[in-house]
């Protein structure tokens, strides 16, 4: 079984973060180490979230599983939240990293052309430093123009994508996968960039037109593992966007509120159909 190091907020209330990450890639067959970077009562989307900074617990947590000889399969950051935080993983990782330690960089800052609160500038800079350590990033496009410091806006050609995606690509990460993009009318998904071969690729499913927090999260904890699980980078991306689709569409005939998340525990049980349909697929390909 891979083991995952999964470095997010927990928020109490509010579907996000470490709150999706965990039960996610623990359903999807792998063991989840989580690395809370500060507790939160809710996500930043509500107003004066109670705050506990757990900054100072990222170190001394790394020193300990370096002393017990653990090794991770997957480093996996979300929603880092502080510059000090920033650091302080940045230290974990210089001290956990394996040579066959691959690192997956959500670099999540902002979403529809706008910083979250609580975020700065010098945040933004922090993580695009970050982003080029990364085997992959998979950034929302507000992100991505956030840390190429290009102009949002919602209307994008595809030519105009991959010139972000280049732009992106330069910060160093091995693969760069712009999130929340799309390809034609209400159509939305991912363009991906490798870097190594200089190859696209692209994967949309249907837009459910609605703005849940944690949307985002989801699809990253999906996507990332599926390509723990072998699917490919096309096959994995097309499962998250697919999954994501479908638990927005019923979290929407829910009637539930926005600021709380998906319901994305309805729809668990289909993921893993999804996941073993697509396992089945590749093994009998072979
Ligand atoms: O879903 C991203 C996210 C994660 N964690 C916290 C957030 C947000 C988005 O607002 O505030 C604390």
């Amino acid at each position: 079984m891979k083991r995952i190091l999964c470095v997010q907020d927990i928020s109490c209330l509010g579907r996000c973060s470490q709150t999706i990450a965990l039960p996610v890639l623990s359903a999807m067959g792998m063991e989840v180490t989580v690395l809370p970077t500060a507790v939160l009562s809710t996500h930043t989307g509500f107003p004066n979230p109670a705050v506990r900074d757990l900054s100072d617990l990222i170190v001394p947590a790394a020193e300990h599983w370096k002393r017990e000889g653990v090794r991770f399969d997957v480093i996996y950051t979300g929603y880092l939240g502080s510059a000090e935080v920033v650091d302080a993983v940045q230290e974990a990782i210089r001290l956990l990293r394996g040579t066959d330690t691959r690192m997956f960089v959500d670099p999540v800052m902002g979403d529809h052309g706008r910083l979250y609160a609580r975020l700065d500038a010098d945040y933004v800079r922090l993580n695009a430093a970050f982003c080029g350590q990364a085997d992959v990033i998979v950034p929302n496009l507000t992100e991505a123009c956030l840390l190429t410091g290009t102009a949002y806006r919602e209307e994008w050609t595809e030519t105009e994508l991959r010139e972000l995606l280049r732009r992106l690509s330069s910060l160093g990460p091995g693969e760069t996968v712009l999130t929340g993009v799309s390809l034609s009318a209400g159509r939305t998904g991912v363009l991906g960039y490798r870097r190594g071969g200089g190859t696209y690729f692209a994967c949309q499913s249907r837009r459910i037109p609605a703005a849940f927090h944690g949307t985002g999260d989801l699809f990253a904890s999906v996507a990332l593992g599926a390509l723990v699980r072998g699917l490919p980078d096309e096959k994995a991306f097309q499962l998250a966007a697919d999954y994501t689709a479908l638990t927005i569409a019923r979290t929407v005939g829910d009637g539930t509120e926005e600021r709380f998340g998906v319901n994305f525990e309805e729809t668990l049980p289909e993921l893993l159909r999804m996941l073993q349909t697509e396992l089945k697929q590749q093994k009998d390909a072979v």
